[in-house]
């Protein structure tokens, strides 16, 4: 059976008295392979590495960085579809999304890649005589990257890509879920060239990675996960004067007005609802229907849902793959009951699958709730399962409260032929995505990815944003007078 061991300093390394975890196939319960988890130590190895490594990574000039990222972009072309089986075996989403989701980190690294011959900075007159101003971007030095398990390999390279470009170098937690993927990303990275100990990995517990938002030669963490664990590691790191990058949880609509194109709006409702089984911090997990077309979108998704193939994710045919693992099939189940208790309808689903093809495998069926009202739980916190929740309306103001009226604010959507509805929606949704007549899925890498409110803490991952993350602003002023030249005292306006 594969062990995977941590990435430090360019090589796999074992740590004294570790002990191992099973990697469990959600589809089938099996164990595919065992990872060596860390201690605190192994923490501390993987930065010492990465400082060392990091000052002379910080003197290769950007586009020969870049030069290793786009060579690392090729190989994950190379291994797209050895990097999707194992992300579906591993995470359990549908083949397709597999590959989707390694086309996200492949775009990442070309992207990013780029940056190597931009990295703007300004330069701008100064206010003096034979003076001049400019600002650069420089590295942070070590940064510290925690990532989820439901975007294994996209939302590493989103963070991990434009850090490496930017000079810093790396240490990573992957989630203990998918640490396959976290494995075949070393070795690619090693197989790039990239120097030894500017891309770490450690494969350790929540608890343990403390060890790592602590560390005094870790300026930056940046985190995608539970908002519970990062606000968590926010209090942490704000002590410690740390930038910490927070994407935490959202709470997605989809607002079908009255003259929205129907078909439309129930194809893409099922997929952003029902994809991924509706572990995406994307995930639509509200609908918020007009009046006049309730009755009628209800039809049209509960005939969609019983067309949704339910089942192992490397079969082509299926549509919602297994959810991560038994703790989420019993939270989706107390949300269900949940829902039930407050009064609203339930129209498809709501249970565990586990007859006849689902004996094994953590499988539960699409639900639909409807006449669900807008403060119900299950209409306000994250279920992250296939559920979804109807709630109707019968004005553009109504539905536009109904969307913000949640702790949280990633994403949202509008369907309508309207172009005055759409501009108020793109103006008044308070969501840092808003799509119209698309679901609330399918962000792409070039631009800012991230939510107001509960959702984050001002900062963004993916396009050029994120070099702001992974990078301080250095103010540089060159007197070239020969003199003492005052700011503010001695500018002659005369
Ligand atoms: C996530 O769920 O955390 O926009 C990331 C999307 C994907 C990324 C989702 N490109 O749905």
């Amino acid at each position: 059976m594969q062990r995977v061991t941590h990435f430090i300093d360019g090589r796999w390394v074992e740590e004294a008295g570790a002990h191992d975890r099973p990697v469990i196939d959600p589809a089938t319960e099996e164990t595919i392979a065992e990872v060596a988890v860390g201690t605190a130590e192994t923490i501390d190895r993987a930065v010492l590495a990465a400082k060392k490594a990091q000052r002379e990574w910080a003197l290769v000039p950007a586009p020969l960085r870049a030069e290793l990222l786009y060579k690392l972009g090729g190989l994950l072309k190379a291994h797209k579809e050895r990097l999707a089986q194992t992300l579906t075996r591993e995470n359990g989403k549908p083949i397709d999304e597999a590959r989707g989701e390694v086309q996200e980190a492949i775009d990442m690294a070309f992207y990013m890649a780029g940056e190597g011959r931009r990295l703007f900075g300004q330069t701008t007159p100064s206010e003096l005589r034979d003076k001049f101003a400019m600002s650069v971007r420089v590295p942070v030095g070590v940064v510290g990257l925690i990532t989820p398990w439901n975007f294994p390999i996209a939302i590493a390279s989103w963070k991990a890509f434009p850090a490496l470009v930017a000079g810093n170098a790396v240490v990573w937690k992957p989630a203990s879920e998918t640490p396959l993927m976290a494995h075949l990303l070393s070795e690619l990275v090693a197989q790039a060239g990239f120097p030894p100990g500017v891309f770490n990995v450690v494969y350790v517990g929540g608890s343990v990675a403390e060890r790592l938002v602590e560390h005094p030669d870790v300026p930056v963490i940046s985190f995608t996960g539970s908002t519970a664990v990062g606000r968590t590691i926010a209090e942490r790191g704000g002590r410690l004067l740390k930038r910490v990058s927070l994407e935490m949880g959202g709470k997605n609509a989809v607002i079908v007005m009255d003259d929205a194109d129907l078909d439309l709006a129930t194809e893409a409702i099922l997929w952003c609802a029902y994809g991924t089984s509706g572990q995406r911090c994307t995930a639509c997990s509200r609908v918020l229907v007009h009046v006049a077309v309730k009755a009628e979108l209800e039809r049209r998704l509960l005939d969609g849902i019983r067309r949704l193939k339910v089942g192992p994710g490397l079969d082509p045919e299926v549509r919602v793959g297994p959810v991560i693992n038994a703790a989420s099939l019993q939270k989706i189940t107390s949300y269900v009951e949940i829902g039930q208790r407050e009064g609203a309808k339930l129209l498809a689903g709501g249970h565990v699958l586990n007859d006849g093809p689902y004996a094994k495998g953590f499988y539960f069926a699409p639900t639909l709730f409807t006449d669900v009202k807008p403060d119900a739980r299950i209409a306000q916190e994250e279920i992250f399962g296939p559920v979804l929740s109807l709630i109707a309306f019968e004005s553009l103001e109504e539905a536009i409260a109904v969307n913000n009226s949640v702790a949280y604010g990633l994403s949202s959507s509008i369907f309508t032929r309207d172009v005055n509805a759409v501009f108020r929606a793109m103006r008044d949704l308070d969501t840092g995505i808003v799509y119209v007549n698309a679901g609330t899925t399918g962000a792409e890498i070039h631009l800012p990815f991230g939510g107001s409110k509960a959702t984050g803490n001002g900062h963004r991952d993916s396009g050029i944003q994120a070099l702001d993350v992974f990078t301080e602003w250095r103010s540089i002023y060159v007197d070239f007078s020969g003199k003492l030249q005052r700011a503010q005292i001695d500018v002659r306006y005369e």
